[in-house]
């Protein structure tokens, strides 16, 4: 069984941390139905959710991946990038602990759950604006005794390396190359996004279905020519705060 953890949208949403995109203002109404109909898609793929409550002084809250990395053994509970947003990971690490032995990122080390793919005992993460070397290297401390591989990989234009780059089946990647370089990735099948759609290789993977904005239909043609089963979802106001549909949960087996 799988849980997915998600939390409700903050009253504040609309002071969310900007790298990339100027501030459009975020319809909250709509926010918190697409963020419910996401959950819904999670629910059809086969996840518990567990929703936390909004937290009105996080603005960023709803964005859980970036405060943990959890695998089967442990979580890494990470210290995210941006000052504004360190204090989302406390309620995470409450919830988390009951279901695996906790470790924590410790100062210099800044790491968004964003910038951390896993493909099985495969991890890479993306030295960006908010993800650092030490973190890294921590990474490596805690998990290489679990058996995980830590590498890295830059990117360059993006906010993070899930920005740039998810897996959508076991052996298959979706990827933007003018964000991150499929080398550092190899022994993959590559998927590119349309070139018109350069946001467009972000998917949630449950099982051997994706759930993907419905903002992104001529990559999804690409998709759906390889076989890939996916279940669509309109993320039109997280993505105005830099957010996409992996950001919105932290799913564990159970
Ligand atoms: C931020 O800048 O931190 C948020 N506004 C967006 C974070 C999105 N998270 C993610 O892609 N994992």
């Amino acid at each position: 069984m799988k849980i997915a953890l998600t939390r409700e949208i903050s009253p504040n949403f609309n002071q969310c941390e900007l790298t990339h995109l100027d501030r459009q203002p975020i319809d909250l109404a709509l926010a918190r139905q697409q963020h419910h109909e996401y959950e819904d898609a999670l629910s059809a793929v086969g996840c518990i959710v567990c929703r936390l409550p909004a937290e009105a002084g996080l603005p960023d809250s709803v964005f859980v991946e970036d405060c943990a990395l959890v695998v089967d053994e442990a979580a890494v509970i990470t210290r995210p990038g941006a000052d504004s947003r360190r204090a989302e990971v406390e309620a995470i690490a409450r919830v988390l602990a009951p279901y695996r032995k906790l470790y924590f990122v410790q100062p210099p080390g800044v790491v968004d759950g964003g910038d951390i793919l896993r493909v099985e005992r495969r991890i890479w993460i993306g030295l960006s604006t908010r993800s650092n070397q030490p973190a890294c290297d921590q990474m490596r401390d805690f998990l290489g005794p679990y058996g995980y591989e830590v590498n890295t990989a830059r990117l360059a234009g993006c906010l993070h390396l899930k920005s740039a780059v998810t897996q959508v089946a076991p052996d298959a990647l979706l990827l933007n190359p003018a964000w991150v370089d499929p080398a550092a990735l190899p022994g993959f099948d590559i998927i590119e996004v349309h070139p018109a759609e350069p946001s467009a290789a972000n998917a949630v993977l449950v099982g051997e279905t994706i759930i993907y904005p419905k903002a992104y239909p001529r990559t999804l043609e690409r998709l759906q020519a390889r076989g890939i089963q996916t279940v669509l979802v309109d993320a039109s106001e997280v993505a105005k705060a830099e957010g996409a549909v992996t950001c919105c949960s932290l799913l564990l087996n159970i």
